[in-house]
């Protein structure tokens, strides 16, 4: 028999999905027929990958896609499952990452009127008011599937607005007796449903901008997810290298700028200070950045303009949003940087004034260099730092190793010691609910077998990341990755937070802020449980080299996870 699910599975091989990452339930029983017809006769379909947990399925996805650039289902049950999506939801929104997630709903008839009606007792108790409505806030798109005769269409538009910009996930819900519903096969139309076309600049904005860039004395640019699409980096450096343009990263999302570069000026967090680039440039271009400067700690100086290039300008998902722009553009980050490029090119800047801006930049470049390496030493008192291991590893790994960065405290430590430069090598959720390494990791390995994936965790995003589940699925589908634990006995960054709003107050006294993990689990022993990684700890910085050398042997040619839990210095 041929239905509403065998369609819906029809649908997205034509969409180019891979895997369906899952979590089955009773409102399922069509889509698992489906499958096991689909299997028994042959028919094209996308691998079924299980998952324990949603949230690291739905992390695979995002992962998956990051390294891919391919939209991937995630298949999960009624409301329950929906609600267990947990914070993948808000990461994928954020990170505008796109996938198709679909939810089976309650049936809604319980006298056996149809075929899929109600015979257990959950369906009850799992019917409620607005399931979609529990994930709208953060989806690009919802729909009910009402019948299999437009399943399909209903599966190529979702696909048409997570993948067309601003991207991100989009929620399909179908109910058991719609699912089993039987259907005529109908003909492949999904290249009708394509992504809308990019939009550029359009030509007196790209002639504006162009002008100023060239008449400034330091023009900065000022990113944090150019690099989500590697194709956009290449434009990006050829425009920084022709007007000696510096590069400053805000929250980095992606490799969006090679760190080597000595237009490269660093990145930016949380960090109290002003940035002095920032302070010291005239104009300033932002392209693709949410949080480009924090306007309480550090600001461009009030003269300087400043020019604001994203698919997504107004921030449409996001109450509260400003920057003091001069002029603000909807446009694709690769095609407008394409734009400008083509224009300075036919309106060359004055080549000494280029030259001594890029002079400068290189001089700072130099100095923050300096300061990174005289960072990359064991802490005092014979303890490892996060700088020291990281910086190990960087000379372990090539330019086609992926990082993962769940760091939190440490995500500068990562970023600035690792110093990625091929576009597509690091990422980071581009959100903020933790626990997306460990679904990304795997993800980012079913997307590129071949290559090295490489985490570096916080020990408090390590347990939000679901391990149990996250090290399971790696040995069962085979994608070990090394997982470097930075492991400060807890979460260092809400302690920081409050004492940055309360410096002197009782919380700056007391001895504990309830932050900390004390004692320490044993992290190691937790993903060997779960998936026979192999692990150690790492207290010694005798250590660290054997160790890391051994972690790539092991994820290598064991085909298993490894694990270094690095104990840090308590927070
Ligand atoms: C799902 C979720 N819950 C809580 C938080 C709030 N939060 C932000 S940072 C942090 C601590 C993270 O700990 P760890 O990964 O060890 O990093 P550290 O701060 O120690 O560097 C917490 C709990 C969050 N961002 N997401
Ligand atoms: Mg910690």
């Amino acid at each position: 028999m041929y239905s509403t699910s065998s369609a819906f599975l029809d649908a997205l091989v034509e969409a180019g999905v891979s895997y369906i990452f899952v979590n089955l339930g009773s409102d399922h029983p069509a889509l698992v027929e489906a499958i096991a017809e689909a299997r028994a006769s042959g028919r094209a379909m996308p691998t079924v990958i299980t998952c324990p947990n949603e949230m690291v399925g739905m992390s695979a996805a995002h992962g998956f896609w990051q390294i891919s650039g391919v939209a991937q289902a995630v298949l999960v049950h009624v409301e329950c499952g929906t609600q267990a999506l947990a914070g993948a939801v808000h990461n994928a929104a954020k990170g505008r990452a796109p996938m198709l997630i679909f939810a089976g709903s309650s049936p809604f008839t319980q006298h056996g009127e149809l075929p899929g009606s109600r015979n257990e007792f959950i369906q009850w108790i799992q019917d409620v008011h607005d399931q979609r409505g529990l994930v709208r806030g953060y989806m690009r798109y919802d729909a009910e599937i009402r019948t299999g005769r437009n399943v399909k269409e209903l599966v190529h538009r979702s696909l048409q607005f997570a993948n067309s910009d601003p991207r991100g996930p989009v929620y399909l819900m179908g109910a058991r007796e719609v699912m089993e519903e039987e259907v005529t096969p109908t003909p492949d139309d999904a290249a009708s449903w394509r992504a809308v076309e990019p939009v550029g600049l359009n030509p007196a904005a790209v002639a504006r901008i162009g002008r100023a860039l060239c008449e400034a004395q330091r023009p900065l640019l000022i990113t944090s997810f150019v690099g989500r699409n590697p194709r956009a980096v290449a434009p990006l450096v050829a425009l920084c290298r022709k007007l000696g343009m510096g590069v400053l990263e805000s929250v980095p999302n992606a490799m969006n700028f090679p760190h080597d570069d000595t237009l490269y000026q660093g990145n930016q967090w949380n960090e109290p200070v002003q940035n002095p680039v920032l302070a010291a440039a005239d104009t300033i271009l932002v392209v693709d950045s949410d949080v480009p400067w924090i306007p309480t700690v550090s600001r461009p100086c009030d003269t300087a303009r400043i020019f604001h290039i994203d698919v997504d300008p107004l921030k449409q998902q996001m109450p509260l949003w400003h920057i003091k722009a001069d002029g603000t553009f909807r446009a694709d980050a690769e095609t407008a940087l394409g734009q400008l490029l083509t224009w300075v090119d036919a309106h060359p800047p004055d080549s000494t004034t280029v030259a001594r801006r890029a002079a400068h930049y290189a001089g700072l470049h130099a100095s923050r260099a300096e300061a990174l390496a005289a960072l990359e030493v064991t802490a005092s008192g014979g303890l490892l730092s996060a700088a020291f291991v990281v910086a190990r590893m960087r000379e372990l790994l090539d330019d086609s190793t992926i990082v993962i960065n769940e760091s939190i405290s440490l995500y500068p430590t990562v970023f600035n010691h690792i110093a990625r430069r091929r576009p597509g090598s690091i990422h980071t959720s581009g959100g903020g609910s933790l626990g997306w390494h460990g679904g990304a990791a795997i993800g980012a390995k079913l997307a590129r077998p071949e290559a090295d994936v490489v985490v570096f965790t916080g020990d408090g995003s390590f347990m939000f990341s679901v391990p149990s589940s996250v090290h399971w699925m790696a040995r069962r589908y085979g994608t070990p990755f090394v997982q470097i634990i930075f492991n400060n006995r807890g979460w260092k960054s809400p302690k920081l937070s409050a004492l940055a709003v309360h410096p002197d107050g009782f919380a700056a006294r007391a001895n504990q802020l309830d932050t900390s993990f004390e004692p320490a689990a044993d992290y190691v022993g937790i993903a060997a449980a779960a998936g026979g990684a192999w692990g150690r700890q790492l207290r010694d910085p005798s250590e660290v080299d054997a160790a890391l050398r051994e972690a790539l042997r092991v994820v290598r040619e064991e085909k298993r996870c490894a694990v270094l839990d690095v104990w840090l210095a308590h927070h």
